[in-house]
């Protein structure tokens, strides 16, 4: 059996040496390495060898296979860095071009109409503010003039970090903030009046989900507030709000809504630009639900201490998402989550 690992050694590295190309070196590795090969065979019958004999000639099996898979890979890089001398030696080949470019990131829809909405309001001399979304329920609700036995509490679909048994009601619990106005509070206790700030985030409530409900969905706070400040400067800022993201003006109606921090508060609507006559994102009525607005109520300004004989302002919520929707013709609000490179792919930086 030695004397036939040897043949077949010599033999390999002979033809090993010899190769000319990959297929080559491939085939002469599975013909003696390979599950059914030359050497693999001779090693199943190792067997069929007296006892003494088996350990020697296994080593030597074993060296054998080393050296030729040793001989297989160093043949292997002769072989690629001179196919790499030939492709450099080529003509037409220019070492400086620039190597392929692999595929390209690109901005959430959500990110790149915030941003156009912050340059926005920066160049209207608002400042852009921030606040958590793990948010104080004083915050959130208290100090919005949403006590706790208000029943708006319960419109919002709260979820709580702090579990209901540990709830006391005076503020201190801890909400995943159900929507940006928690930013009104920190913003004009921080800075006080007058104060112009636009604030963009995440939000979260508790919601049966549909074309236009997400659980996670964004919101952009406005809030004025100043000497003097009225309605007709909160529809302005609204409509060059919604001609801002849209690029052009879109066909809007404003009616009465109710919040515990405006008075008084409205709704603005824009018309479904997917229907005419009513589809599953505006629920048949023709209207998208946009932004709620409304003059800052007087227990709000009191709340960061302010005087409201002193001050009054506006605050409107944009349901940011619902606008993005507008803006690129998405019909479900569940793509922005959905984390579909499909869908994400279709906005390139
Ligand atoms: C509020 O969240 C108020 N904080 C808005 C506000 C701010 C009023 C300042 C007055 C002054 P509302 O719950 O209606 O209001 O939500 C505001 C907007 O967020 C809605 O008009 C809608 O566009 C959007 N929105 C509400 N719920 C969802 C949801 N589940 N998914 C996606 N967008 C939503």
């Amino acid at each position: 059996m030695r004397e036939r690992l040897e043949l077949l050694r010599s033999e390999g590295l002979a033809s090993i040496a010899e190769a000319e190309a990959e297929v080559g070196l491939k085939a002469i590795e599975v013909e003696l390495l390979g599950r059914k090969g030359a050497i693999t065979g001779l090693l199943k019958t190792l067997g069929t060898l007296p006892a003494e004999e088996r350990p020697g000639i296994g080593q030597f099996a074993n060296q054998v296979k080393l050296e030729l898979s040793g001989a297989l890979v160093e043949k292997r890089q002769i072989l690629a860095s001179s196919a790499l001398q030939a492709e450099l030696a080529a003509d037409g080949f220019d070492s400086s071009l620039p190597g392929p470019v692999g595929p390209r990131g690109g901005i959430h829809p959500i990110n790149a109409v915030t941003r156009e909405l912050e340059d926005l309001f920066l160049s209207m001399g608002f400042q852009v503010v921030d606040g958590p979304e793990v948010e104080l329920e004083e915050n959130n609700f208290d100090a919005l003039n949403i006590p706790a036995d208000h029943p708006a509490r319960e419109s919002h679909d709260t979820i709580w970090v702090t579990p209901e048994e540990q709830r006391s009601g005076d503020g201190s619990g801890v909400v995943l903030r159900t929507h940006t106005s928690p930013v009104q509070i920190r913003a004009l206790r921080k800075y006080g009046a007058p104060l112009r700030v636009v604030a963009p985030g995440r939000v979260f409530r508790q919601e049966t989900l549909d074309a236009t409900h997400e659980h996670t969905f964004h919101q952009m706070e406005g809030l004025v507030v100043d000497k003097g400040v009225g309605v007709a400067h909160m529809l302005h800022a609204m409509n060059t709000l919604i001609e801002g993201v849209m690029g052009r003006k879109l066909e809007t109606r404003l009616r009465p809504g109710f919040f515990p921090f405006v008075e008084p508060g409205f709704e603005l609507d824009a018309r479904c630009p997917f229907c005419k006559n009513g589809c599953k994102v505006c629920k048949g009525s023709g209207w998208i639900e946009l932004m709620p607005g409304g003059l800052v109520h007087p227990n709000v300004l009191r709340a960061c201490d302010l005087d409201p004989e002193e001050y009054s302002g506006y605050a409107f919520g944009l349901g940011l998402s619902r606008i993005v929707m507008l803006r690129y013709g998405i019909a479900d609000i569940r793509w922005f989550m959905s984390g579909s490179l499909s869908f994400l792919g279709q906005f390139p930086a």
